[in-house]
This record gives structure tokens, sequence and C-alpha cells, in this order.
């Protein structure tokens, strides 16, 4: 019985012991190094968004650049000299410098209570939970263990994001590049539920989309002039409008339910319910937000496995916006 007893002891230290090894992520792997990571992380979130809505979107959108180029490895938080850091390409979408700034104030946090020990990409997947579920949206357990990257390079972005003129068939494959299947593409689309677009990203589906019909005939009509009052043609590059017209600050399945009515943002958005191969899972999700939720949760999950480093690859980063040398 005792022997018994603690052979059953010996197999689960082995087990987790395998969990903590390379390539696996695990909910509980700072439970004995940094066991209060994440009620740290939470509560710096929390401060950071009671000064401003806009760190939901932008903590938001970095996790899933950051998740895109290069793996879930905090690469895309790198600061360079030389302005050639993964956030400084073209490509970078004007990433809104409040996501940055959560994970180096989350981070200052926990590196006060465990230092050395939690990555910025750990923190950075944390926090982009963490701002979902402050906008209303649901809650999920968040893996842990991964590395810091040692590279970040403008150059590596090109290609790696998508862009608001793709259609299913493009979404779907860079979606399948990163294991996410067109059902969590579709859910993760659903982030467009909350934060702003520049109108230079769809302006040419107002003033140029061709030369029959300056104006996409496939948007909803009072949508339209909508947009047009919002960026007028020539509007200063700076200004942006919400996303999701009808709750830009809820995390909710509106989105969806504005797809259906044509008021789908970017042709990324309106292909979701144009497309025959998609347009039931749309109507599912504009339907029903648990479905949606669920759908949401798992491919963030999903999301925060992409090319991650863990056991003796990467590093665990002092400073965010720093490479350790
Ligand atoms: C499916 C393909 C996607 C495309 C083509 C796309 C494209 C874009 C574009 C062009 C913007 C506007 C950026 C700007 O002008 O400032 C944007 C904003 C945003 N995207 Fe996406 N995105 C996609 C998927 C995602 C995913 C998977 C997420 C997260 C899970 C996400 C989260 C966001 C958020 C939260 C914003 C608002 C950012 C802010 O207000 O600061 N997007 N996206
Ligand atoms: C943020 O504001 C809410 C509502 O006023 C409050 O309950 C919460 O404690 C604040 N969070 C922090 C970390 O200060
Ligand atoms: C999507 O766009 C690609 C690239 O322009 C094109 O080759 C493909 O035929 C398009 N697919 C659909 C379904 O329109
Ligand atoms: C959504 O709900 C409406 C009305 O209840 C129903 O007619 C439609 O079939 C539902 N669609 C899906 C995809 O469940
Ligand atoms: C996709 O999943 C497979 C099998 O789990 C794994 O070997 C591969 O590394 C994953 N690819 C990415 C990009 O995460
Ligand atoms: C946040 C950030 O780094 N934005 C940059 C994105 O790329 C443009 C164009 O290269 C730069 O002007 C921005 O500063």
């Amino acid at each position: 019985m005792e022997r018994g007893r603690c052979m059953l002891l010996l197999m689960m230290v082995l087990i987790m012991d395998i969990d903590r090894g390379e390539g696996q992520l695990v909910e509980d792997f700072y439970s004995l190094t940094c066991p209060n990571v994440e009620a740290l992380v939470k509560k710096a979130v929390s401060t950071k968004f009671n000064q401003t809505f806009t760190t939901i979107p932008a903590t938001l959108r970095l996790f899933f650049h950051d998740c895109f180029v290069t793996g879930c490895d905090a690469s895309t938080m790198v600061s360079s000299p030389n302005g050639d850091a993964e956030k400084d390409a073209p490509d970078n979408l004007s990433l809104a410098g409040d996501g940055f700034d959560t994970v180096v104030k989350a981070k200052q946090k926990v590196e006060g209570a465990c230092p050395g020990v939690v990555s910025c990409a750990d923190i950075l997947a944390i926090a982009a939970r963490d701002v979902v579920v402050l906008a209303g949206g649901p809650s999920f357990n968040v893996e842990l263990g991964r590395r810091d990257g040692l590279v970040s390079k403008a150059s590596l972005v090109k290609g790696n994001l998508p862009e608001p003129g793709f259609n299913l068939s493009q979404l779907n494959a860079m979606f399948a590049r990163n294991n996410l299947s067109q059902i969590d593409m579709i859910a993760l689309s659903g982030a467009h539920t909350l934060g702003f677009s520049h109108c230079s990203r769809f302006a040419n589906r107002l003033y140029s989309f061709s030369s029959s019909s300056p104006v996409d005939p496939s948007l909803n009509q009072d949508y339209a002039k909508q947009l047009m009052d919002g960026c007028p043609r020539n509007v200063d590059p700076s200004i942006a409008i919400n996303m999701d017209p009808v709750t830009p600050q809820t995390f909710d399945n509106v989105y969806f339910q504005n797809l259906v009515n044509g008021k789908g943002l970017f042709t990324s958005d309106e292909v979701l319910f144009t497309d025959p191969a998609s347009q039931p899972t749309v109507k599912d999700f504009a339907n029903s937000s648990s479905d949606f939720n669920g759908a949401f949760a798992t491919a963030m999950r999903k999301l925060g496995r992409v090319r991650v480093k863990t056991g003796s690859q990467g590093s665990i980063r002092t400073d965010c916006t720093v490479i350790n040398s």
C-alpha cells in the first residue's frame, strides 16, 4: 500500500517533469516559482484599463501580431535603436502603444515579486485573456511556459500577417500555417468587435472600388454613408473609426450580426459572411454568443501555442523591450 502510493507519487512527479520540459505549455507552469503571476498581471491590466479603454484592443491585437510573426515570443515588444525591429515594419498596422505599455507595466510588477522567472511572452498571453474578460468576453485558462525570442526583425513581418483585402482562401491559408482552422479564424476575427481602424485601411471600399462603382456595392449603403462621414476622402491619416459601429467597447457577438447585415468593415470581415463556405459559422456565432465565446476561447488557446519557445530555447527577458545580451 505504502509502496503503491510512493510509486504513484513518483509517477506524478515524472509526468509533471515531462510537462515542464521542451515543447509543452502547461497552465500551472509557475505554481512553484511565481504562484501569484496571474493575479499580478490582472491587477496591472486593470490599473491600466482604468486609465484608458484602448488598453483592451491594443493588447489583444499585440498578442495576435506577436504570435503570427516568429511565434508567441514577445518579439513584437522589442525596440530597436535602428528602427528595424519587428514593430517597425510597415505591416505593423500601427499597433497602439497602450498594448506595449500594458505588458511593460505588468512585467515590472511581476519582476518585483519573482525576478527573472516569468517571460514577457507569457505575460502578454495572460494580459490578452484579461482584456477580453474586462470587455465582457469569455474567461479561459491560459497555458504558460513560453520563453522570449532572441530575434526581432521588421523584415520577418511581411507575408505573415493577414491583410484587410484578403479573401477566404487567403485567410484560411495564413491561419492554417499557424495550426488554426477556419472556425478558429472566424472566431478570432470576432476580436474586431473591439477597437479602431484607420480610414486608410478600407478607404478603397468607399472611394475607389472599381471604375463603374467607386463604393463597394456589397457594403450596406447606410453603413457606407456612415463610413464616409467618419472618413471623408483624403482625411487626416491619423483618423480612425470604431470597427464595431454598434457596441464598440463590448466584447460580444454583435460583430457577426453586423456581418450578416452587410456591415463588415474590411473585405476580410465581410467575406466571412458572403463566402458560402464560412457563412454557416458566421450565422451560428451571430445567433449564439455562447457558441462564439466557446470557439473564441478555444482559438485563443491554440493561438497561444503557435511556434512557442520552451525549455532551454530563447530567454526570460528582464526588460520586455530589450533582448538580453
Ligand atoms: C482575420 C484577419 C485579420 C485582418 C485582415 C486584420 C486586420 C486589421 C486591421 C487592418 C486593423 C486596423 C488597424 C489600424 O488601422 O489601426 C485591425 C485592428 C484590430 N485587430 Fe485585426 N485583423 C485580423 C485578425 C485579427 C485577430 C485574429 C485579432 C485578435 C485575436 C485581431 C485584433 C484586432 C484588434 C483588437 C484591432 C483594434 C486595434 C486597436 O484599436 O488598437 N485582428 N485588424
Ligand atoms: C479599476 O476601477 C474599478 C471600478 O472603479 C475598481 O473596482 C477597480 O478596483 C480598479 N482597479 C484597480 C486595479 O485599481
Ligand atoms: C483569393 O485571392 C487569391 C489571390 O488574389 C486568388 O488567387 C483566389 O482565386 C481568390 N479566391 C477566391 C475564392 O476568390
Ligand atoms: C438563427 O436564428 C434564427 C431565428 O431564431 C433562425 O431562423 C436561424 O436558422 C438561426 N441560424 C442558425 C445558423 O442557427
Ligand atoms: C502545429 O501542430 C503540430 C502538431 O501538434 C506541431 O508539430 C507544429 O509545430 C505546430 N505548428 C505551429 C506553427 O505551431
Ligand atoms: C508602433 C510602430 O512602431 N509604428 C510604426 C509602424 O510602421 C510605420 C511605417 O513604417 C511607422 O511610421 C510607425 O512608427
